[in-house]
């Protein structure tokens, strides 16, 4: 028998939408779903007549509103952008002072600020949730970033944590096997209160910025591997296994090992070698950048990653240098074995760097926005259920209990050892992929970064120089206190400077 009143509600029932739905009922809550296309509901609702906690249909915003329990609880998981306040402005009319409205969906850090002041200010309750994990995430356990006035999430909590992801409690690790209608028991949950306003949405939106670092990274370490190397997709897919083993075990070096081992139906080829190399991209990892640069915070590994994507895009363009531009030709390496320990250890270390870019990014939000972000919680959530999970978070997590304050993930005592002991390799890693024209742009930059950050002085004293000279741009002398401003009359351009 159903309740009379649902638990919580969900506008959206798109595969996402469907699949939370379904994981929120399997935890034993009653939801109510609500669709803009009515056959779409009911065809879920038939299909799904025994779940737990029971899924009640409704073919109106009215009835859906009226089935819920107060606080009402609205889950909109619809398109980012217009389609979310089209539900937001439907809703409202039919919601009372203190319903929170959550948005589940991928939104604009800053679209999550404007919703959650305008919702305040007539009373409501918003929560800007990020929701990693896929599709497979929704059903079984995701990662979930709530952000948002904090009373709210006392009042979700309860089903945020049974839904999330689960990792052990000793170790970490992801705990899999969860079936419709049995989730996995126990565990650590994958959610935590990130922060008020948009902080949830922006630390997933860092999340699938890391999301692109992780994955360039990767495709970087197979294309080196394999014209280096000369491995099959076979042979990679055995390395990635092995890899997946140790310090690179993750969600996404795992599916990169089944991927390069399968093979087309069609025409029976390595699969990747029928899939076209023209990356596609929804977004994320540009506002990321654009952020980066608005903040002007160095995160120029992500950037890379985006930039590879717009470099891959344009395939006719590429393929039509490829006839015209030239560069050296690709030798072989004699010592697989070396080249393949080297591969690996140029990936760990630029996914260190990477990740530290990440963490940066939220530092220098969180002052921006006035957040207060715990950076081992977040590292905690990312252990499970989304798509960066890797064993390397549990890490993160130790670097910022040990240093809650930790100024950059570099100089953690564990990572900053990780990259002693591996650094050789990855310079030698760029250094072969320089000299046999082979593009590795996170690598190079991920390196870029690392080199530039632990030197005392870089080469902005010339270019203060510079500024100075032709704007008259002032600069910081080496010999006075930061912060005084000072500039030289210069000679004219062209005319040799004066004796003194
Ligand atoms: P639909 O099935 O009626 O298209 C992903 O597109 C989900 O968002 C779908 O459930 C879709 O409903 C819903 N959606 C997209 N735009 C919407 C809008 N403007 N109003 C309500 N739902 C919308």
């Amino acid at each position: 028998m159903p309740k009379p009143l649902s638990d919580i509600g969900l506008v959206g029932l798109a595969v996402m939408g469907q699949n939370l739905a379904l994981n929120i009922a399997d935890h034993g809550f009653q939801i109510s779903v609500y669709n803009r296309t009515t056959e779409t509901m009911e065809k879920f609702v038939a299909e799904n007549p025994n779940t737990p906690g029971g899924v009640v249909g409704a073919k109106t915003l009215e009835e859906f509103v009226q089935s819920l329990s107060r606080p009402r609880k609205v889950i909109i998981l619809v398109k980012a952008g217009g389609p979310t306040d089209a539900v937001i402005n439907s809703l409202l009319p039919l919601l009372d002072a203190g319903d929170i409205v959550i948005d589940g969906g991928n939104a604009l850090w800053t679209d999550t600020i404007r919703r959650e002041k305008d919702l305040a200010a007539k009373g409501f309750r918003f929560v800007g949730s990020g929701v990693s994990g896929g599709e497979e995430g929704a059903r079984f356990g995701p990662s979930l970033m709530p952000g948002g006035d904090p009373s709210s999430y006392e009042e979700i909590k309860a089903i945020w944590q049974a839904i999330a992801a689960k990792v052990d409690a000793v170790t970490g690790k992801p705990l899999m096997g969860a079936t419709p209608g049995h989730p996995v028991e126990g565990g650590v949950p994958c959610t935590t209160y990130i922060g008020p306003n948009g902080a949830g949405h922006y630390v997933k939106m860092v999340h699938n910025a890391i999301e692109y670092g992780d994955m360039q990274m990767i495709c970087e370490s197979y294309d080196i591997l394999r014209q280096l190397g000369g491995f099959t997709p076979a042979e990679l897919s055995e390395i990635f296994g092995t890899w997946n083993k140790g310090k690179l075990d993750s969600f996404l070096i795992e599916i990169t090992t089944d991927i390069l081992q399968q093979k087309d139906p069609e025409t029976g080829a390595p699969f990747v070698d029928i899939v076209l190399d023209a990356a596609g991209q929804k977004g994320t990892g540009k506002w990321t950048s654009v952020n980066a640069l608005d903040m002007g915070v160095p995160a120029p590994t992500v950037a890379e990653a985006v930039f590879a994507r717009c470099l891959s895009a344009v395939k006719e363009e590429r393929v039509a240098a490829s006839k015209q531009l030239t560069g050296p030709t690709v030798a072989l390496s004699a010592d697989k074995a070396q080249l393949v320990q080297a591969v690996h250890d140029a990936l760990y270390c630029s996914k260190i760097c990477s990740y530290a870019q990440g963490f940066q990014l939220m530092s220098a939000a969180q002052i921006e926005y006035k957040w207060s972000l715990d950076f081992g919680d977040i590292a905690k959530i990312w252990r499970g259920g989304c798509i960066i999970r890797a064993a390397f978070l549990q890490k993160i997590t130790e670097a910022y209990t040990l240093n809650p304050k930790l100024a950059n993930l570099l100089l953690d005592p564990f990572f900053q050892a990780e990259i002693d002991a591996a650094q050789a390799n990855w310079r030698q890693v760029i250094a072969l992929a320089a000299t046999n024209g082979i593009p590795a742009p996170t690598f190079y930059s991920a390196l870029s970064y690392y080199d530039g950050y632990r030197a005392a002085t870089v080469p902005a004293n010339l270019l203060q120089a510079q500024r100075d000279y032709f704007g008259a741009h002032t600069y910081e002398r080496t010999d006075k206190p930061r912060g005084e401003a000072y500039h030289l009359d210069w000679p004219e351009p062209g005319r040799p400077q004066s004796k003194v």
